[in-house]
């Protein structure tokens, strides 16, 4: 075994491999970016190595830094965990020549999976179903449209180069076949550079169904299935296995044609064959078709190991250390279900926009796995995936496993940041997935019902409003009695782009009137806990801002500081500050420059998206504070406008 090993990842997945790790022995080295530089990944490895900045092209995707990083701190092998450099056949190859075991496939094995049209051929030849269609070389329009016509319509167009469903065209009709083929095209020359495409018969009801494999580079065995079917724009958010509906012999001919997929290319280490299964009829054994192969470990692992006790994290460092195969096809064997939920910030009423901010406040269910690379006070950054964690639940039925999974969701408590906890609750109560009828159009169907506008009760609103004035202390006495009397508190809070207007008169140490707006509510004072009628109040946290009640799975709001409003004022939109940390792209002005209310003066990139920033008012530039590619964080000022003289100033 090694004694050490570095992991050229972050988050989640970094912490999940230590953790392995530690348990067998084997020392550690994380690599860190600017804005890693104090998470969980770091404080939990052996030793740390700074690799670059924020951004992933600056850090965490620079194989000759960590390579680098590895042989400076004796480190023998490099797991890549998922993303950043895990399917990058080039950094493989410069992994073994510096000497090193890179822990997972050769690079040889991974290029056979790369292109899905080479790759569907030899699984073809392997003995794997593929779907049925046309994945050849000649990429002529008129020779295409006649493959279509063979294949029976209707047909789906995909970039060989593809992934994720971008370049993918469904044609109902032939007579749409030759615009959806030049746009594909289009398509997958702008995403990959590359035009080819390729012509499947197109999978109605397709339901996600994969499987575990390992291989020792010559034989594999698989480690049976999972679904994936619930997924929204090609984004998994719920994973489990078993596969609903699985019956013995589809399960045996699935594993086998995973096994044959990773015989096929000389599989070493842990890989997941994606199938399509047609969900329209029950599941059947010539009814799932090879989609892809994906090189690497996935996020939804632990579902896997829950129902097969086996520890993947293990068998990856066991096997790429020279061992044999941990285990036989006959010895492994299922138990029970298991799901996983990704925990993401992100703000799912306004379109799941990725959220960022610091987590006040963290708190995972207390009788579930819960795999995540976050702390209590760790950031959200813009900078990666802003996934929370990984929720997984296990039983001995589906049902107990889902039972479990809506009490984990509903004790888990994140302050700080929005997330889709509401959503996931939401989708682990829903009728038909909660009866096993998964599909991948299922979460599209019923968006409306599962993401719900939560409107917070007045209760609710009245608990926040106490708690960001400070009177939410759970001892008697921790009040004060200077703050009881006649003297009325007050508050706005935001929440979801509503204003509530708080205000809190102290009846007593023990009793209070709040006014939520025009609604009179009263809150008691009993056994040192705060109750709203008659109910014990949710715990609360407040911090950088906001504050967070957890309750309905959690509700953020935002306190409009009067401070900073007066401020605001009486500068005047002054100053142009970043409204979230971010990365300046673009400024556009100068100092002593004329402009005019609305005038773009900066673009923000922040949380994969683009942000315009725009003078608040006509003005003149006094000086610029910032400029492109500078990391910014949230309030900091990039633009400062001459004062303005202000006519009622004393
Ligand atoms: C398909 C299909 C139906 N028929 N292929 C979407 C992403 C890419 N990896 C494969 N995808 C699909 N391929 C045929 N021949 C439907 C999908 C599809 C899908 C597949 C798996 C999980 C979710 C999906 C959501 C929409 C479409």
């Amino acid at each position: 075994m090694f004694n050490r090993i570095l992991i050229a990842n972050r988050g989640e997945i970094a912490c999940r491999v230590m953790e392995t790790a530690r348990d067998m022995g084997v020392k550690t080295v994380a690599v860190y970016s600017d804005a890693d530089a104090l998470s969980k990944h770091v404080a939990m490895a052996d030793e740390a190595v700074y690799i670059g900045g924020s951004a992933p092209a600056e850090s965490y995707l620079k194989g000759d830094v960590i390579i680098a990083a590895a042989q400076q701190t004796g480190a023998q092998a490099i797991h890549p965990g998922y993303g950043f450099l895990s399917e990058n056949p080039d950094f493989v190859e410069a992994v073994e020549k510096a000497g090193l075991v890179f822990i997972g496939p050769s690079a040889d094995a991974i290029r056979k999976m790369g292109l899905k049209d080479a790759a569907k051929a030899l699984m073809e030849e392997a003995g794997v179903p593929v779907v049925p269609g046309y994945h050849g070389a000649n990429q002529d329009a008129d020779f295409l449209a006649a493959e279509a016509e063979k294949i029976g319509y209707p047909v789906l167009i995909k970039a060989v180069a593809g992934g994720g469903g971008k370049g993918m065209r469904l044609v109902e009709d032939p007579k749409h076949f030759a615009d959806a083929l030049a746009s594909a095209q289009g398509e997958a020359t702008t995403a990959f550079g590359n035009p080819d495409v390729l012509i499947e018969k197109y999978i109605q009801q397709p339901r996600h169904i994969e499987v575990q494999v390992f291989g020792d580079g010559t034989h594999a065995v698989h480690l049976f299935e999972r679904d994936c079917s619930l997924q929204r724009r090609h984004q998994k958010v719920i994973e489990e296995a078993p596969a609903p509906g699985m019956t013995a012999d589809v399960r045996e001919a699935m594993g086998m044609a995973g096994v044959r997929a990773a015989e096929a290319i000389g599989y070493k280490g842990a890989g997941t064959v994606e199938f399509i299964v047609d969900g329209s009829d029950g599941l059947r054994t010539d009814g799932f078709w090879f989609m892809e192969m994906n090189t690497r470990l996935q996020v939804e692992h632990p579902v896997t190991e829950a129902i097969t006790g086996v520890d993947l994290v293990e068998w990856q460092l066991r096997v790429a250390a020279g061992e044999s195969l941990p285990a036989r096809q006959d010895d492994l064997t299922i138990s029970g279900h298991s799901f996983e939920v990704r925990l993401y910030a992100e703000d799912v009423p306004k379109g799941f926009l990725p959220a960022t901010g610091t987590l006040s406040h963290l708190q995972f269910p207390h009788f579930a796995r819960s795999d995540s690379g976050v702390r209590a006070g760790d950031t959200i950054s813009p900078f990666y995936d802003p996934m929370i964690a990984k929720i997984i639940t296990y039983g001995p039925t589906r049902a107990v496993a889902l039972a479990k999974m809506r009490t984990a969701l509903a004790e888990t408590e994140v302050g700080g940041t929005v997330t889709n906890l509401a959503f996931l609750g939401a989708l682990c109560a829903h009728d038909g997935f909660s009866a096993g009828e998964v599909d991948t159009g299922l979460i599209a169907r019923d968006l409306d019902m599962l993401v719900q506008d939560i409107t917070p009760t007045p209760a609710q609103v009245a608990w926040a409003g106490m708690a960001a004035l400070g009177l939410d202390g759970a001892a008697a006495g921790e009040v004060g009695f200077n703050l009881w009397g006649p003297l009325a508190r007050a508050v706005t809070l935001h929440h979801e782009d509503e204003l509530h207007e708080v205000k809190v008169l102290m009846d007593g140490p023990n009793a209070a009137t709040v006014m939520v707006g025009t609604t009179e509510v009263k809150a008691t004072r009993i056994a040192g806990g705060w109750h709203f009628d008659g109910k014990r109040a949710a715990p609360v946290a407040v911090g950088a801002g906001k504050v967070s009640v957890f309750d309905s799975y959690g509700l953020e709001f935002d306190i409009n500081d009067p401070l900073m409003v007066a401020g605001d004022a009486a500068a005047g939109g002054n100053v142009i500050s970043a409204p979230m940390p971010g990365l300046v792209k673009a400024i556009f002005a100068e100092a002593g420059q004329e402009v005019k209310e609305g005038d773009r003066l900066a673009i923000l990139e922040a949380m994969k998206m683009e942000h315009s920033l725009l003078a608040a008012r006509d003005g003149i530039v006094a000086e610029v504070l910032a400029q492109a590619g500078d990391q910014v964080q949230e309030g900091a000022a990039l633009i400062q406008l001459v004062e303005e003289e202000v006519e009622d100033a004393a």
